[in-house]
């Protein structure tokens, strides 16, 4: 998503990948190995950083889970679905948010799922155990028109609200992600962050969030989430734009009025609340007709397909919308 502050995120994004070489440069130095340089690996100057900070390396941990049914779609390859990522709170470049969330924290984790002052609380390790895990082969369509096929490891939202036994008054709900600056370089620099109002904020109907085609992903490809994916949990809802997967979740509420969301509060003649997949309602400044699909390789492979109306999940969810002007609710 290219906003007005996009030219300056360019030279800015220039300036912190700069900064961030100069670190590991110091760190190098620090253990006196900068004269060895050509025998440093990438993996040698993470695990020097790691040493330094005396953090855990986010490794990835392989997860049990039930595999979904072969789809017919083919998957994005794993390796462009972790190094090709929106997640603004890392930099709003492609590549950044897996250079930038390397020190990012996964654990400890506290997600709250709360509806008044009734709250269930949720460990990183109650995140992989407390729900039967299973794998969800799902497309991901982002609003700026590329696509990816994304294996995901997770387990339905509403097994987690049925939990907290929600009352009538609950009628929406609003997702937070963690507000963490020090870990956050987006959340620390306007611009890098590409001038969003931190925290990021969605929100689902909820009988959208009820529906069992939405999930709390907590794994993809059989493993947990690297950071630049939203570890270590974040929301996918497959027939929507990619912004309503809000990711790196640490707060549910069950609200009673319809919440305010982060990319509906920056250019609401843009993108809407509800933000289903429409190859009707064209984005003002684009068409969303058509979809680069990323599979795997390089640009070069990319298909350019059209795009499906609620991204192909049209008979499990258009009765959500029945009677709705999907062109003024868009
Ligand atoms: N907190 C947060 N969640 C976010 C974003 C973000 O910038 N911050 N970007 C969104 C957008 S625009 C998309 S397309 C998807 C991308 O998910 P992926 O990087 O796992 O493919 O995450 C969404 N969730
Ligand atoms: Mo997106």
């Amino acid at each position: 998503m290219k906003r007005k502050v996009s030219s300056y995120n360019c030279k800015e994004s220039e300036v912190t990948d700069e900064t961030l070489f100069i670190n590991r440069r110091s760190i190098i130095k620090q253990l006196g190995i900068l004269g060895s340089a050509p025998f440093i690996t990438n993996s040698s100057i993470a695990k020097s950083q790691d040493q330094k900070t005396n953090n855990q390396p986010n490794v990835r941990q392989l997860l049990s889970y039930k595999r979904d049914v072969i789809g017919t779609d083919e998957l994005t390859s794993e390796n462009k679905a972790i190094s090709h990522n929106n997640f603004y709170e890392f930099g709003s470049q492609k590549h950044q948010p897996a250079e930038l969330s390397r020190d990012f924290k996964v654990k400890p984790w506290t997600l709250s799922v709360n509806e008044g002052d009734r709250s269930i609380n949720l460990s990183y390790d109650d995140l992989l155990d407390m729900f039967d895990l299973e794998e969800r082969i799902y497309r991901l369509r982002c609003v700026e028109a590329w696509s990816m096929v994304i294996p995901w490891i997770g387990f339905p939202l509403s097994k987690l609200i049925e939990k907290l036994n929600p009352s009538s008054e609950a009628k929406w709900v609003r997702f937070q992600t963690i507000y963490k600056p020090s870990q956050m370089p987006g959340q620390r620099n306007y611009f890098l962050g590409g001038g969003i109002d931190y925290p990021y904020v969605e929100g689902l109907r909820l009988d959208e969030a009820m529906h069992p085609l939405t999930i709390l992903a907590v794994g993809l490809y059989g493993k947990t989430l690297p950071p630049q994916n939203g570890a270590p949990v974040r929301l996918v809802v497959p027939w929507k734009y990619g912004f309503k997967s809000i990711k790196s979740i640490v707060d549910i509420n069950l609200v009673s009025k319809k919440p305010r969301t982060t990319w509906n509060l920056l250019a609401s003649n843009e993108y809407g609340f509800y933000a289903n997949v429409n190859p009707e309602v064209d984005h003002p400044r684009w068409s969303q007709a058509y979809e680069r699909r990323i599979t795997s390789g390089g640009i070069f492979n990319q298909k350019r397909i059209k795009t499906l109306p609620f991204n192909g999940y049209a008979d499990e969810v258009a009765h959500l919308y029945k009677g709705m002007n999907l062109k003024k609710n868009y």
